[in-house]
């Protein structure tokens, strides 16, 4: 079986899909309970979680933090990483550091999904702004390799961004930048939207891949909507991939049945699978 991530928040958030957004210590003691190995938190700015509460609380209930994502500093605040404006993308680089210093005490990877943001729509700057988007993102992975943490990048749906919607784009940004630190994060939401075969682009990734989100088709979870995890899961144990799997779901019908039914249907399936 999988090591089985729930993606919290401490904080309420636009970003939709997070449980216990604003009650962190509900959604740990929750996360416990469930049979999470651990979660993924989902943060504004490192300077505001207390971080020997955070230790503590991570050490007493035996649960670790696989990925600090990151996008709360895009959809809150503006700030990202290919922003047209020089001061928006410093704020990101820095709100970028601060989660790497967290991720590196909790031997966690930080993801570099929304918090990329997008490139402005008239074409004459683009190959400009591409290419001080990739300075800043160079300057973020470099702190990172100094601190022993992976950056994800995350393969985002055309509706949220226009840069980096596919696997493939993402595997080619890593090769391009050549840092050994830049890993792949897919996320099957997104790519129930944009690839021709969720298990085709898997395949394809698997060197890449450090971590992968699982929702439904409707961002729900897993079992809620149409997407065919058993087919993903069996993907996952041909490609042999070891690592862990992240719930990212709206918190529907609420927070708790979401929790519940994500993990147990999971469950099934790996039991039906591995028969
Ligand atoms: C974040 O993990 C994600 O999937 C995106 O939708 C954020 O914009
Ligand atoms: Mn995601």
């Amino acid at each position: 079986m999988f090591d089985i991530a729930v993606s919290l928040s401490p904080t309420k958030t636009k970003f939709g899909p997070l449980l216990f957004a604003g009650n962190l210590d509900e959604g740990l003691k929750n996360a416990k309970d469930l049979g999470y190995k651990g979660i993924e938190l989902s943060l504004l700015d490192s300077k505001n979680i207390d971080q020997k509460w955070l230790l503590a609380r991570l050490e007493k209930l035996n649960l670790k933090v696989f990925a600090i994502a990151t996008g709360q500093s895009y959809i809150n605040d503006g700030y990202s990483l290919f922003d047209a404006e020089e001061s928006n993308r410093l704020n990101a680089v820095e709100r970028l550091k601060g989660h790497i210093d967290i991720a590196s005490k909790l031997g966690s990877m930080v993801i570099i999904g929304g918090v990329r943001g997008k490139l402005t729509e008239s074409a004459d700057n683009r190959e400009l702004e591409k290419a001080k988007g990739k300075m800043a993102l160079r300057e973020c992975l470099k702190y990172a390799e100094e601190r022993n943490v992976i950056l994800l990048i995350e393969p985002i749906n055309r509706y949220e961004t226009n840069l980096i919607n596919t696997l493939q784009e993402g595997i080619e940004l890593i090769e391009e930048l050549g840092f050994y630190n830049l890993k792949l994060l897919p996320d099957t939401f997104h790519m129930n939207i944009e690839e021709k075969s969720i298990e085709e682009s898997l395949i394809k990734a698997k060197r890449y891949m450090k971590y992968i989100h699982f929702a439904d088709s409707n961002r729900r979870a897993p079992g809620f909507g149409h997407t065919n995890f058993e087919s993903i899961i069996s993907t996952l144990v041909k490609i042999n991939y070891k690592n862990a799997i992240g719930l990212e779901v709206f918190p529907e019908p609420d927070d708790y049945l979401a929790a519940k039914q994500a993990i147990y249907y999971l469950r099934f399936l790996d039991s039906k699978i591995s028969k």
